[in-house]
């Protein structure tokens, strides 16, 4: 296609968006960059007409709950249980379409959503935040970065050779309880509960008169490392606080495992775990804090976790 016919293309579509009130020029900064445009463009006409009548795209911000919640389904058939609807679940539903696929905005607020996703899986936990809690780190027997911590598993439950050093030279040993921390598979979840349930849990300890050992961090953790820390600390109880799988761009709920005198060769049905641990709509941290606390109890009164424990409470 010559130049010619691009720009009266271009030139007609700027022309419609301008008449559907989808595009205005009244923002200074808006100005198309030339130096930005591909190598090698000729078009005349509307875009290098943009440098002296500047065009501003303007969308809302997708992630806003007005926007998020929207109804998009073109003439519902109930329009009045459609929002009420939309409100019951946090899925995606009640967004429209354009023909058999998403609309633009969908398939941006999917993608910004992956993105948080992305981010809560391969950052590292802030440094400051376990300072705060006199955290000290130690590390799985992954060696190779996040890549292998998703790919490798086995190594997330195992803890390293320093680390079980480490372990050994500053923990007190034979606690009651003995809390850990670790990312797993959400460093954000961790940034957003920590501050509220570990003070929630120090204090509940106390009031129970059980002995509380030296908390620390395991880094590239997985669940089944517990095994290893009762080893290496032999506590009544592990409280492993641990990042869960995060979903569309929900990343903050943690998860605490737990389980009486983990060792090796037991599982995830020696374990008892309380899930999606976050504030404004999982179970709030302080809340779960408590409940930690009385199942911790309840463990050590019947000296048995997960399954066992379960037969055991009947
Ligand atoms: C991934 C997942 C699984 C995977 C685990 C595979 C794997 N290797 O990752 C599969 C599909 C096998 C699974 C199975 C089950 N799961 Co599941 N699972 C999850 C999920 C989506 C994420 C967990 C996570 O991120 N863990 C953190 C990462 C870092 O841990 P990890 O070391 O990588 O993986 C371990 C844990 O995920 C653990 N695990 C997974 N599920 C469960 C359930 C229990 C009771 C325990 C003790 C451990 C456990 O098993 C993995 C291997 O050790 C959560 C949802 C959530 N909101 O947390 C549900 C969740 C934890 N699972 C749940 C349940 C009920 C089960 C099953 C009992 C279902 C069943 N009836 O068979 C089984 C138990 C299997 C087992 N491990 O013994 C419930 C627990 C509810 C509760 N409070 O008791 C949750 C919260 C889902 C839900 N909302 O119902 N699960």
């Amino acid at each position: 296609m010559d130049d010619a016919k691009i720009n009266a293309i271009v030139e007609a579509v700027i022309q419609q968006l301008i008449a559907a009130g989808g595009i205005s020029n009244s923002n200074p900064e808006a100005k198309i960059n030339p130096e930005t445009q591909p190598e090698g463009r000729t078009h005349s006409s509307s875009i290098d007409r943009a440098e002296t009548q500047p065009v501003n795209i303007d969308l809302p911000d997708p992630n806003e709950d007005a926007y998020r919640y929207q109804p998009g389904v073109t003439n519902p058939k109930d329009p009045a249980a459609l929002p009420e609807l939309i409100k019951s679940t946090s899925a995606r539903i009640g967004v429209g379409r354009a023909g058999p696929r998403y609309r633009t905005a969908s398939l941006l607020l999917f993608q910004g959503d992956h993105a948080i996703t992305q981010d809560a899986l391969y950052r590292d936990i802030d440094p400051k935040l376990l300072g705060e809690f006199g955290l000290f780190s130690v590390q799985t027997k992954i060696t190779g970065g996040k890549e292998q911590f998703l790919l490798r598993p086995d190594l997330g439950r195992q803890l390293s050779d320093e680390a079980k050093k480490m372990i050994a030279e500053r923990c007190v040993k034979n606690p009651n309880i003995q809390l850990v921390v670790g990312d797993g598979l959400s460093a954000a979840a961790i940034e957003a509960n920590l501050r509220q349930i570990f003070p929630v849990m120090v204090q509940g300890f106390q009031s129970a008169g059980l002995s509380f050992g030296t908390p620390f961090y395991i880094k590239y953790c997985r669940v089944g490392v517990m095994n290893d820390v009762g080893e290496a600390v032999k506590p009544d109880v592990v409280i492993l606080l641990i990042g869960e799988r995060p979903g569309l761009g929900r990343a903050e709920s943690m998860s605490a495992y737990m389980g009486y005198k983990p060792q090796s060769g037991y599982n995830d049905a020696d374990r008892d775990v309380i899930c999606n641990i976050y504030e404004k709509g999982g179970t709030n941290p302080l809340e779960a804090g408590a409940f930690i606390v009385q199942v911790a109890q309840k463990m050590r009164q019947h000296q048995a976790s997960g399954v066992k424990l379960k037969l055991a409470a009947k």
